[in-house]
């Protein structure tokens, strides 16, 4: 199963991500975890990374390509992955095609999970909330300010990727408003279908 999973920053690409996992048991390629991980790690990548993220700006898309033709290359990649959070423009998926096309392999689905802006907004300061709520850092970029930045630069670069998607009629669309079961019981039924 090779996978994409798209929706804007708190659709819950994440949460639906870590599910997926499980169940199919391939790994999730989250390319927002690997940068905060070399950023953590203070790699180049990271240096290079940090402000932008927490400023709420996209990472340069050969930066990120790079880590995913990277990541793509590992053992555990070999079956099948999800992509989660990638890819976030045109550059990015035009780059993701000559990787899987190198590879001799195509997607089985690109999953859409749509959801309001107000709702993405009262989730992510729901999450920084409790997280502050638990003593843990907060991630900067749920700060409303820069969450704001974050939807700006979906509408703008990244909510072009679904018609991209649509008109190669991969793009399967997934109401994700409702609970987190409901919406990630509706992506299993609808994957399942596609071994039919
Ligand atoms: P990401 O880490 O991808 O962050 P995200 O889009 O906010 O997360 P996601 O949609 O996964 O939401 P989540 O499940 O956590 O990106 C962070 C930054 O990294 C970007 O801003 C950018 O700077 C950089 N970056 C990453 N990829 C890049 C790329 N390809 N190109 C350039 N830059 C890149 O859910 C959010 C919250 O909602 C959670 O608290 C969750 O519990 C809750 N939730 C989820 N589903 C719910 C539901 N159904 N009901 C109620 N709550 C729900």
């Amino acid at each position: 199963m090779r996978l994409i999973l798209l929706g804007p920053p708190g659709a819950g690409k994440g949460t639906q991500s870590a599910r997926l996992v499980k169940r199919y048991g391939i790994p999730q390629l989250s390319t927002g975890d690997m940068l905060r991980a070399a950023v953590a790690a203070g790699t180049p990548i990271g240096l290079q990374a940090k402000a932008i993220m927490d400023a709420g700006n996209l990472v340069p898309d050969e930066v990120v390509v790079g880590i995913v033709a990277e990541r793509i290359e590992e053992a555990d990649a070999r079956k099948g992955f999800i992509l989660d959070g990638f890819p976030r423009t045109i550059a990015q998926a035009d780059a993701l095609e000559k990787m899987l096309a190198s590879k001799g392999v195509k997607l089985d689905a690109v999953v859409e999970l749509k959801v309001d802006q107000s709702k993405l907004t009262d989730r992510i300061t729901k999450r920084a909330d409790e997280t502050r709520a638990r003593g843990e850092p907060v991630r900067k970029d749920d700060d409303p300010e820069v969450f704001k930045t974050r939807l700006a630069a979906y509408n703008r670069d990244t909510a072009v990727i679904s018609p991209y998607y649509k008109a190669g009629g991969r793009l399967i669309e997934i109401d994700g408003m409702r609970s987190i079961d409901e919406v990630s019981s509706e992506i299993e039924s609808t994957l399942d279908r596609l071994d039919e």
